[in-house]
């Protein structure tokens, strides 16, 4: 996968280069650019924004800037120097490995037009999902183009939409002061979804949201620790009753933080069971 983000805070993006990006980086699997806007920008003054049309406060990104910008980073003539990894580790295996585990392949792109996904991170935005991560993972190259103040002339993108499939997505209902901060998460979400990134597929087979439901806790050695026990059924051997406590853990954490997610969660008999004992109205 190639990764192309283009900003006016290039060093913003520079945890880009670590863990396990900068580790997808050193072995091939990911490619980084990261691009200064001002490089296109073409008066004295490097000016990237001006006043909104129709007045209003704040200032709206140049399209001027924009367009040769976009034009440039999809066709590979832009040349920011590839981002290197911040640590060489190649030569030791990470605590989420596991020794043959298959590499995921993938069965084919839900819209395999030949076009770069462009990414426009804007709180106006479709929400950004898991399931968006997962088909994103897919992409041989994607594209960031960070705003800042109001936002990007609305033009651009509309231009921009004849040479990339565009998509303006947001990362929660609150309001940051640019997209760069939103490119590292929707980054790191995608790229550790990447076949052999993660290493052991089983870990994000059961991620939170990737059945519909937040993850219960999890616990480690020693047993007991300042008084506090690892719950039992975890230390009985018995794996169909630790299967079954964690499910309803799954539940139980579902139903109290986030019970909108139980609607859309696929739910056996025994979880219905489980939810209507607890009081969950859809059971
Ligand atoms: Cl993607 N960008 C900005 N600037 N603010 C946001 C956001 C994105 N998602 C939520 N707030």
């Amino acid at each position: 996968m190639r990764l192309d983000v283009l900003t006016i805070f290039p060093e913003y993006l520079d945890p880009l280069r670590h863990a396990l990006l900068g580790k997808a980086i050193e072995e091939g699997r990911l490619e980084v650019g990261v691009h200064d806007l001002r490089a296109w920008a073409t008066d004295g003054h490097k000016s990237v924004d001006s006043a909104p049309a129709g007045g209003g406060p704040g200032m709206v990104m140049k399209p001027q800037v924009w367009g040769p910008a976009l034009d440039d980073v999809a066709s590979g003539a832009a040349s920011a120097p590839a981002l290197e990894s911040a640590l060489p580790h190649l030569d030791r295996a990470r605590h989420d490995e596991l020794a043959g585990v298959a590499e995921r392949r993938y069965a084919g792109r839900e819209e395999d037009t030949g076009l770069p996904l462009l990414l426009v991170p804007t709180p106006a935005g479709r929400p950004f999902t898991q399931e968006d991560a997962r088909a994103w993972s897919r992409e041989e190259h994607i594209v960031f183009a960070c705003g800042r103040y109001e936002g990007i002339d609305q033009r651009v993108l509309a231009d921009a939409s004849r040479r990339y499939r565009v998509r303006e997505v947001s990362i929660g209902d609150y309001v940051l002061i640019g997209g760069e901060v939103a490119v590292l998460v929707i980054a790191e979400a995608v790229v550790r979804l990447i076949p052999g990134v993660l290493g052991n597929r089983r870990s994000h087979e059961e991620d939170s949201f990737s059945d519909g439901l937040l993850e219960g806790p999890c616990y480690t050695k020693p047993r007991v620790w300042r008084d506090l026990e690892i719950p039992e059924v975890l230390l009985s051997g018995n794996h169909a009753r630790v299967d079954r406590w964690r499910r309803e853990q799954s539940l139980l954490r579902t139903l109290e933080v986030r019970p909108e997610l139980l609607d859309g969660a696929e739910l056996s008999e025994a979880d219905l069971a489980f939810l209507a004992e607890r009081g969950w109205p859809g059971a």
